[in-house]
């Protein structure tokens, strides 16, 4: 059974052009928005063309189930997320249900037997960009993000992540009953582009994943006095803009001191008000993102971030409101997993990479639920998160073969 890397290609092709703008050059398919929605039901109709059972759960995720020979035995599962951040580039997330399409094609027409039902899956609302939280959908499954949960994190138009399931005909008040029973699973594995640079720069044509970095998401607004830019005299200002600048340069030499090589913080978001070239900004928030393999050492840093941004605004006189957006500790993935999809790859004479990922994916929120897996293939250059963004579709091939073949294994070997 060999993938088709013509096939991936038009799956890349088909979902990257359900965009907010064909004129734009990166994607931007925004969680729990009726584009999304609409990639979802792409999926859902071929996998249905290809006999599979498809439903979707009242968090928004859609799942493709191929029969085993053993029904009564729990499921083994693949996939990823069909949202995107805004201007994203083309593989993030559609990698990995690319290879699950595709996988399901080849499971079809070879007629390939397996004991488990193998059940295919798209995660709603992976990406945190629009509500500040992460891997919502598939928090949602593991059971991590409830019903309450949905009513105090707003997008930058202040709807709410209810008021966007309800648009796009889903029922908040019963996410409850999208959470999955251990019993029902066996084993999760997740392709993923890296979305960093240690593939390509090892190169190595294949990862196998054993950490998924944590991430803590906070929102610092910083409040100082709106006045003219002409007629206030520096020393009597209150300038909101100012002090979130020294806070960005603070976020980023926490996060640079030597003995936290595996911290990344990033201010990737500033809103200014009232954003006019003669008025002195009378406040400015900012959106902190830190990332760590190490729990302690990620707690430590945003705690540092905080502290240092409040001894900034005291000393510029302007106040400080923090608000915690998401939080997600770093997740050892599944070590058996890990050893039976270093055993496909080698099955596949590839010898992969064993490495961690510093993005956060569904992966890591499955796992608290059945024991998961992940495979990256190379993103080049590193870059993600960017219409740049690039994987080279025989690399994607191989991958999916070494997730067709990693699912038979554990179908092999799992009680
Ligand atoms: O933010 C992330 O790490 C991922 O792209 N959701
Ligand atoms: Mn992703
Ligand atoms: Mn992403």
């Amino acid at each position: 059974m060999i993938p088709d890397p013509a096939r991936l290609e038009r799956w890349i092709d088909t979902f990257a052009r359900i965009t907010e703008s064909r004129t734009d050059p990166g994607v931007t398919r925004l969680a729990y928005t009726p584009l999304e929605r609409d990639a979802h039901a792409v999926f859902a109709e071929r996998m249905a063309e290809l006999g599979a059972t498809v439903w979707v759960d009242a968090a928004g995720n859609t799942y493709a189930q191929r029969p085993g020979t053993d029904p009564d035995r729990p499921a083994i599962g693949t996939g990823s997320h069909l949202d995107s951040v805004p201007n994203a580039g083309r593989f993030d997330g559609i990698a990995g249900v690319a290879a699950a399409l595709e996988t399901a094609r080849l499971f079809a027409e070879h007629g390939v037997e397996h004991r488990h039902p193998i059940r295919f899956v798209v995660f709603a609302a992976e990406e945190g960009a629009r509500f500040g939280q992460a891997c919502t959908g598939s928090r949602i499954a593991a059971g991590l993000t409830g019903p309450d949960d949905l009513d105090d994190k707003r997008d930058a138009a202040g709807v709410t992540l209810a008021e966007a399931l309800r648009g796009v005909g889903l029922d908040p008040a019963r996410v409850a009953s999208a959470r999955w029973r251990r019993e029902d699973w066996a084993a999760f594995v997740e392709l993923h582009i890296e979305q960093g640079a240690v593939l390509e720069s090892s190169h190595r044509r294949i990862g196998v994943v054993d950490t998924v970095s944590g991430s803590t998401r906070l929102r610092l607004d910083v409040t100082g006095r709106a006045s003219h830019s002409g007629g206030t005299p520096m020393h009597l200002r209150a300038d909101a803009v100012t002090a979130a600048a020294e806070v960005v340069l603070a976020v980023e030499a926490v996060a640079t001191l030597t003995e936290r090589e595996g911290t990344r913080a990033t201010v990737g978001k500033i809103d200014v008000s009232p954003g006019s070239i003669t008025t002195i900004a009378g406040a400015a928030s900012l959106w902190v993102d830190v990332r760590d393999l190490d729990a302690d050492r990620q707690a430590r840093a945003a705690a540092e971030i905080v502290e240092r941004a409040e001894a900034i605004c005291a000393r510029r006189g302007v106040r400080l409101c923090v608000r915690p957006l998401a939080e997600t500790p770093p997740v050892p993935l599944s070590g058996p997993v890990r050893e039976v999809l270093v055993e496909a790859c080698r099955e596949l004479d590839v010898e992969p990479a064993v490495l961690p990922s510093g993005a956060s994916h569904d992966a890591q929120q499955v796992n608290t639920v059945t024991p998961t897996g992940m495979i990256f293939v190379p993103s080049k250059d590193g870059i993600s998160h960017d219409p740049a963004e690039w994987t080279d579709v025989e690399d994607l091939a191989l991958g999916t073969a070494v997730l067709a073949a990693g699912l038979l294994r554990l179908d092999a070997t799992l009680r």
